[in-house]
């Protein structure tokens, strides 16, 4: 009998070493490209130059450039199978992701960060899902467990209903229509920094032409036309939008105070978005720069879920990243979808 038990122990000690050991490893030079990216350009290049632009989101060159290519956006399902510049199938995933990419200067992009998806007017953020990883199941703090145990926080390939295989992306960037791309692989970890879970899509490797470099893309699962809308600048950081799609602009203002409160920073900013809509002021979100590791604010309008009213993504960058998707409905403003990299 008690030859039994220490079988038994045996078997499932080697089982746990096999559950890691099968797991296949994915080369740490594909982990976090984005990030990675984001501290070169701040080891590299901290000029001016580049802020200016990050907050100027729209010129009246782009604008022009944004309606031509407004009707570049076309159904590409008529693909024609012999043409050597490969055109698939759309395939629309019922929870419609939305990914960002970092475009680094002067390399392509093979992955990108799902911020989230939606479906029937509700909302979902990665940690809604479990992920299944050689045929194990898993929700975020059974993964978390896991990658502990592991002592690993490489990006494991799973299988996640958020983004799976063969899922198709538009890409735009702040002012066009730049690709599409087909999901190749689903990567996931928990951030040793943060203790985010971080979702990653794999591409094909592709180099956006006419975009500029050090700028965001949106990737969007989705048959509608979710090109960033062009913001109309009135004045410095204040731009009109028609926001919710009645025919009368709402105006958006990004206020910058500076904030003397903490030493050691040089150009330390508090930021206010404010959103002017039927006479009323609406707080949409409040951020903070220091200069080091939040560098830049700015802005896109977009509709990320297809009903035809605009969310607000806003991006705080720098040596940390912080997306938000900010949803106005009515006067009122949602949070309804986050992403955070940084420490
Ligand atoms: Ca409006
Ligand atoms: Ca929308």
């Amino acid at each position: 009998m008690k030859r039994i038990y220490i079988f038994i122990i045996i078997m499932i000690i080697g089982a746990s070493f096999v559950a890691c050991d099968k797991n296949e490893y994915i080369n740490a030079s594909k982990k976090s490209s984005v990030f990675s990216d984001i501290q070169q350009e701040k080891r590299g290049d901290n000029s001016e130059e580049n802020t200016t632009e990050d907050s100027q989101p729209m010129t009246e060159q782009a604008k022009e450039s944004s309606i031509k290519t407004n009707h570049d956006v076309k159904s590409q399902e008529s693909s024609d199978v012999n043409q050597e510049e490969s055109v698939f199938l759309f395939k629309t995933n019922n929870l419609h992701p939305i990914v960002i990419a970092y475009e680094p200067d002067g390399e392509s992009i093979s992955s990108a960060f799902v911020l989230g998806g939606s479906m029937d007017g509700k909302w979902f953020n990665i940690t809604d899902f479990s992920v299944a990883l050689n045929g194990n199941t898993m929700n975020i703090d059974e993964y978390t467990n896991y990658q502990y145990s592991c002592e690993t926080a490489e990006p494991q390939n799973v299988e996640i209903d958020l983004l799976k295989k063969g899922d198709t992306f538009r890409f735009y960037s702040d002012i066009e229509y730049v690709s599409e791309q087909k999901v190749e692989q689903s990567l996931f970890y928990i951030s040793e920094l943060s203790g985010d879970a971080i979702l990653e899509a794999v591409f094909e490797p592709f180099s956006p032409a006419n975009t500029k470099n050090n700028s965001y893309l949106i990737g969007v699962n989705g048959e509608w036309n979710a090109l960033p809308r062009p913001l109309k600048q009135l004045e410095k950081n204040k731009y009109s939008i028609d926001i919710d799609n009645d025919g009368e602009e709402e105006i958006l203002n990004i206020v910058e105070t500076p904030n003397n409160d903490e030493e050691g920073f040089i150009n330390l900013r508090d930021i206010k978005l404010l959103l002017e809509k039927d006479g009323e002021e609406i707080l949409v979100e409040t951020s903070f720069l220091d200069g080091e590791y939040t560098e830049n604010f700015f802005i896109y309008a977009l509709d990320l879920n297809g009903d035809e009213i605009l969310e607000i993504l806003t991006f705080t960058t720098g040596n940390n990243v912080s997306i938000q998707a900010k949803q106005i409905n009515g006067n009122v403003v949602n949070s309804v979808l986050s992403f955070y990299m940084g420490d």
